[in-house]
């Protein structure tokens, strides 16, 4: 359902439109201008992990297209542009001497965006963690945080005198529990007990991280931003839920969303939730003071937001979803029509978690990623038809809208993504892009779904 003029009207002037993207994802040239190994490059190379034996090369090339890709974004019209550093290109070795040309990289795509009147939005990490690093235990050593707050810091000083808006972390669930425990993503261990390990120390990094961030610009003159972004999920039981169904939506719900909600806005872990995974062994690695470090003040919040979660009550002796704590809950498919993901569109689940988010954080929300793949070709109109996309853009900004009229104080929407991209491990198999990428040339094409947001966002600013 297309959203109506009148909904549109329920943004205000300043609402931020935007698009995402991830270094990664994007950029390619993994082995160029002195960049080191991350863990995908390593993640790539094992048998059966990326669809297609995929990697980080050639991605979109964005690397040395850069300046044609921000070309591209002030003709969408985009008020911002959310993309990631890249650890490896910045610092190497992981810790220590900072590599002028990776810094540079982001220097002259900062200039550029600022140039064509676009906010840079900044993430510091979002999964390419150097492979030196991991190679000294990664996200389960306590001196990660460490490790992260001098990164950050450094990136800051280089970016921060034109860069207000930082995210320290991208998605701590994915980097920790789809990681750690489920082997999804690299660095693809499978232990429940590391997962609930590494999103600790993530929590601990990014707390370490913001009062460098604040120091750091406003030693360069600027009143910095600084936000986290995560992915809470609508947690969906049965209709009619029994005590069981109940207790099953808890426990899946302490784990997906919780454990970050609850660390940083409320400055404990849900008690619930450590009993419920108490049998992994005492949690020796949170220490006194964490969880102060962790609720540092933060400025607003980012949501990265797709589709909810399904689960019913199952055997109370068994774990079928393989997440901590998680035992008796039964993962229950998703419903209606789904995306080329196999993702449930539920535009009322996108209002209810944002809702929610807002509720918990008590701070400003940007959704920092939504979107949807499909399978999508050029047509031989020279085209890109993807009425899905468009669908999906429309419900869930009427979603936004809904959300914003219940209260939640929502200043920005950036589509998921610029373009398609290296979708971990789904490699280039899935597109989510509002512009097409042929991979074999490079080719940009705007898809029908690109120049609909582009007519919506023009649309705002000739209202506004
Ligand atoms: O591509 C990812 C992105 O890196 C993080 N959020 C979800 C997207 C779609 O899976």
């Amino acid at each position: 359902m297309a959203i109506s003029e009148q909904t549109l009207q329920t943004f205000p002037a300043d609402f931020v439109f935007g698009a995402a993207t991830a270094s990664f994802q994007i950029e390619g040239a993994t082995t160029e201008g002195g960049r080191s190994a991350s863990i995908w490059d390593t993640f790539c190379g094992i048998e059966g992990k990326v669809a297609n034996k995929d990697t980080g090369d050639p991605a979109c090339d964005h690397y040395h297209r850069w300046a044609s890709d921000v070309d591209l974004m002030a003709e969408l019209g985009l008020d911002a542009y959310r993309f990631s550093v890249a650890w490896p290109r910045v610092i190497p070795t992981g810790v220590g001497k900072v590599n002028p040309e990776g810094i540079g990289f982001y220097d002259k795509l900062v200039d550029r965006l600022l140039e064509k009147g676009i906010r840079p939005v900044v993430t510091l990490y979002h999964w390419d963690l150097p492979q030196v690093l991991d190679d000294r235990g990664g996200w389960l050593n306590r001196d990660v945080a460490q490790w992260f707050a001098e990164y950050s810091g450094a990136v800051v000083e280089a970016l921060g005198d034109r860069v207000s808006h930082w995210t320290t972390l991208n998605e701590p669930w994915c980097s920790s529990i789809l990681s750690y425990s489920l082997a999804h993503h690299a660095p693809g261990h499978e232990d429940e007990r590391e997962g609930l390990i590494a999103a600790h120390h993530l929590m601990l990094a990014h707390g370490t991280a913001v009062p460098v961030i604040r120091e750091r610009c406003a030693a360069r003159g600027t009143t910095a931003q600084v936000s986290i972004t995560l992915n809470p999920t609508q947690v969906i039981g049965p209709d009619e839920p029994s005590e069981a169904d109940l207790d099953a939506v808890r426990r899946a719900d302490n784990v997906l969303n919780g454990i970050f909600f609850s660390p940083l806005f409320h400055g404990s872990y849900p008690n619930t939730m450590l009993e419920d995974v108490a049998h992994l062994g005492e949690a020796r690695w949170i220490h006194d003071g964490d969880l102060r470090t962790i609720s540092a003040p933060l400025d607003n919040l980012g949501i990265n937001n797709y589709f909810p979660t399904r689960v019913r009550a199952g055997d109370p002796e068994s774990n079928p979803t393989r997440m901590p704590g998680c035992e008796g809950v039964e993962p229950v498919p998703a419903a209606g029509a789904l995306t080329d993901m196999g993702w449930e569109q539920n535009p009322a689940a996108h209002r209810d978690i944002l809702l929610r988010s807002w509720r918990e954080s008590v701070l400003p929300v940007y959704i920092t990623e939504n979107g949807s793949a499909w399978p999508d070709v050029v047509s031989d109109d020279g085209a890109v038809h993807d009425p899905d996309r468009t669908a999906y853009l429309h419900s869930h900004l009427a979603a936004v809208a809904e959300a914003m009229e219940l209260g939640a104080d929502i200043r920005g929407y950036f589509a998921w993504s610029l373009m398609d991209n290296f979708e971990w491990a789904f490699g280039y198999d899935k597109r989510f892009g509002i512009v097409h990428v042929d991979y074999d040339t490079q080719e940009r094409t705007v898809k029908d779904s690109g120049l609909e947001y582009a007519r919506l966002i023009a649309a705002h600013h000739a209202r506004s």
